[in-house]
């Protein structure tokens, strides 16, 4: 597309890029929230801070809170008894604490509000008597974590359509139905309309519990999408959120890739690209995303867009143990 311009042009100009930026993106409440937990326990304990699991999903971030003196760890075993310990924002099974609370841990949940609330969602649900059908992705924490609050074979996981298809409930069981926070907000839709077709009676939430952020982050990339001759997502490749937004592009027909940070560009990826979309997962740091611009401003004339699609304003309060 941009090769009579190339052509035309005095060697060593840099060519024009149009780069649309999506908002909102990056960072979402629960994730200043859990990183800010982890810096408070620092200060409050100080170093080591056992934390379990990436308290996010972002490598850059993991990093910046090991050079501070937190400790990454899969599971409370490699934590000392008695030692503080931070729970990873996308929430534990019940056990965890529990097993924590009887090691004489000092420990702080850093789990999402919003995953918090699906929590009680399942409690209640098993409660009212309900066998839940849990829409979500197989051994995402945030999943072992939903499903670890109920006890086991209360809850079923539904990853797909052909999960659902598969499904053979007893009838006349009561169920309802939760999901992830961070879905794919269209490929859940198609889940529960399947869900709702398949057993008439699955109660739920009024809209599926994918978080505001997650939506707001894909209708964003949706904004940008269209434009774009190609679409880079700044994100981990295990953070959940991040990759649905690659998806979303994708699925508009849009080129897009997942990059970590500004050293994962490849030049020649912009050859014939006129127009590029930026948008970041919501664990990924804003810094990362004027990495990227300083970056690509080495290479090319860069003209920046910020396409606007919702305002945030969501802020979480911290827990009260790191407050007085
Ligand atoms: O998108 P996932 O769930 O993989 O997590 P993340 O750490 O990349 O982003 C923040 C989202 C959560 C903490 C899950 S609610
Ligand atoms: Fe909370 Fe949503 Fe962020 Fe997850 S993605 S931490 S649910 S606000």
């Amino acid at each position: 597309m941009n090769a009579p311009l190339q052509a035309t042009r005095p060697a060593g100009e840099r060519l024009p890029l149009q780069l649309l930026i999506a908002a909102p993106r990056g960072f979402c409440a629960g994730v200043d929230r859990a990183i800010e937990i982890v810096e408070r326990a620092l200060e409050r304990y100080g170093a080591p801070v056992y934390v379990r699991h990436e308290i996010v999903h972002n490598q850059y971030v993991v990093n910046a809170l090991k050079a501070q003196g937190a400790i990454f760890v899969d599971e409370l075993d490699e934590v000392p008894d008695g030692a503080p310990v931070v729970f990873s924002a996308h929430g534990v099974p019940k056990a965890v604490p529990i097993e924590a609370t009887r090691r004489e841990m000092v420990w702080v949940d850093a789990t999402c509000p919003l995953v918090s609330k699906v929590h009680r969602q399942a409690e209640r649900q098993i409660e009212a008597g309900r066998h839940i059908l849990f829409i979500g992705h197989r051994g995402h924490p945030e999943v072992i974590g939903t499903m670890g609050q109920v006890p086991e074979g209360a809850i079923t996981l539904v990853e797909t359509l052909a999960d659902v298809a598969a499904l053979d409930i007893p009838a006349g069981l009561p169920l309802a139905f939760l999901t992830q926070t961070t879905l794919s907000v269209d490929d859940t839709r198609e889940i529960v309309t399947a869900l709702e077709t398949k057993y008439p009676h699955i109660v739920g939430p009024k809209a599926e519990d994918i978080c505001y952020a997650t939506s707001n982050r894909q209708t964003a990339v949706k904004t940008i999408a269209p434009g774009s001759d190609l679409v880079l997502v700044i994100g981990s490749p295990t953070s959940s959120n991040s990759v649905r937004l690659v998806e979303v592009a994708q699925r508009m027909g849009t080129d897009a890739k997942l990059i970590e940070r500004a050293s994962d560009i490849d030049p020649a990826w912009l050859d014939g690209v006129a127009t590029l979309g930026l948008t970041a997962g919501a664990s990924a740091p804003e810094k990362l995303v004027r990495e990227v611009v300083e970056r690509l401003s080495q290479w090319r004339e860069v003209e920046e867009h910020t396409l606007v699609s919702a305002e945030e304003k969501m802020v979480f309060k911290l827990p009260r143990q790191l407050l007085d």
